[in-house]
């Protein structure tokens, strides 16, 4: 399975607000819609759904706040949106209690051929739906972040458009993603750090020039500069990416950099 791509990566989604994936037919994701490299299926979960009122959910069991909704529906409509056998397909489940999201798992979607998203509302879906659903396909539960959202849709928004940017030819590049290598998300030298500022034309605007490195022509100077910006600024932002930097990230310039701007630096003994 390794290196291989699908040359087109099959969407289903299952809400009770299908108009929620509107945008889905816009900018980066629409084109790529268009251009047959992404397919879409939006599907109503109320169409699965068995009393006239096309109800979904259900008191919780053992009491407490809100509804919760029926694995009945849900697993009548997963019957309905998976095929016959499925390697490259998985199922992705929104969830405050999940994984969290991140830019490998993006990757990683993005290289399969099927998705299915389920959008959960109310206080979630019955936990015996995905129980039932690891049978048949893998299952992720992912949280695309420490907040409580009303829905799986704004998270599903979220994570398409992450893996979407990913797909080949979806960005103007021939291959995917390729710049990624030398940002925060990808191998390359700045892989585990925050992005440093960037700068457009005028050279100078309302008093404020673009720093001088970046029109030195110097691509090393340029490249170090780079680097310091984005140590200097993952380490006031996110202590949390800096600790998990591999140890051998930091070479004596960048250690030069943290300690000379009063940040803490890892792997190094703080004692003396
Ligand atoms: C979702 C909702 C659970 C219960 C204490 C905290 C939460 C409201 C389906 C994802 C991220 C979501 C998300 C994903 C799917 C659903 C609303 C769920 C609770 C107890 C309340 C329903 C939320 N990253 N954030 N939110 N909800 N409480």
């Amino acid at each position: 399975m390794a290196g291989f791509r699908a040359e087109v990566v099959k969407v289903d989604i299952i809400t009770i607000f299908p108009g929620y994936f509107g945008p889905l037919g816009v900018s980066l994701l629409g084109k790529a819609a268009e251009r047959g490299l992404i397919e879409f299926a939006v599907h109503d979960l109320r169409s699965w759904a068995h009393d006239v009122h096309r109800s979904v959910d259900d008191t919780p069991f053992g009491g407490g706040p809100g509804m919760v909704m029926s694995p009945v529906p849900w697993g009548e409509a997963l019957d309905a949106v998976l095929g016959p056998e499925s390697p490259g397909t998985r199922l992705i489940v929104p969830t405050p209690a999940g994984t969290p999201f991140r830019q490998e798992m993006a990757a990683t979607y993005s290289r399969m051929e099927h998705l299915v998203f389920a959008c959960g509302r109310y206080e979630g879906i019955d936990a015996r739906f995905t129980d039932d659903a690891r049978t048949r396909v893998p299952v992720d539960e992912v949280s695309v972040g420490d907040y409580v959202l009303s829905g799986g849709e704004p998270a599903v928004l979220v994570m398409i458009d992450a893996i979407g940017r990913l797909l080949p030819g979806v960005l103007g590049n021939a291959d995917s993603a390729p710049d990624d290598s030398f940002g925060g998300d990808g191998g390359g030298p700045m892989a585990g750090l925050l992005e440093g500022p960037v700068f457009t034309r005028p050279r100078v605007w309302r008093g404020r020039e673009v720093p001088e490195v970046l029109l030195s022509g110097d691509h090393a100077a340029i490249a170090r500069w780079r680097r310091d910006e984005a140590l200097r600024r993952t380490a006031a932002l996110r202590p949390d990416l800096m600790a998990a930097l591999p140890a051998d990230t930091l070479d004596e310039h960048d250690r030069r950099v943290l300690a000379e701007d009063g940040f803490p630096v890892p792997g190094q003994d703080m004692a003396h």
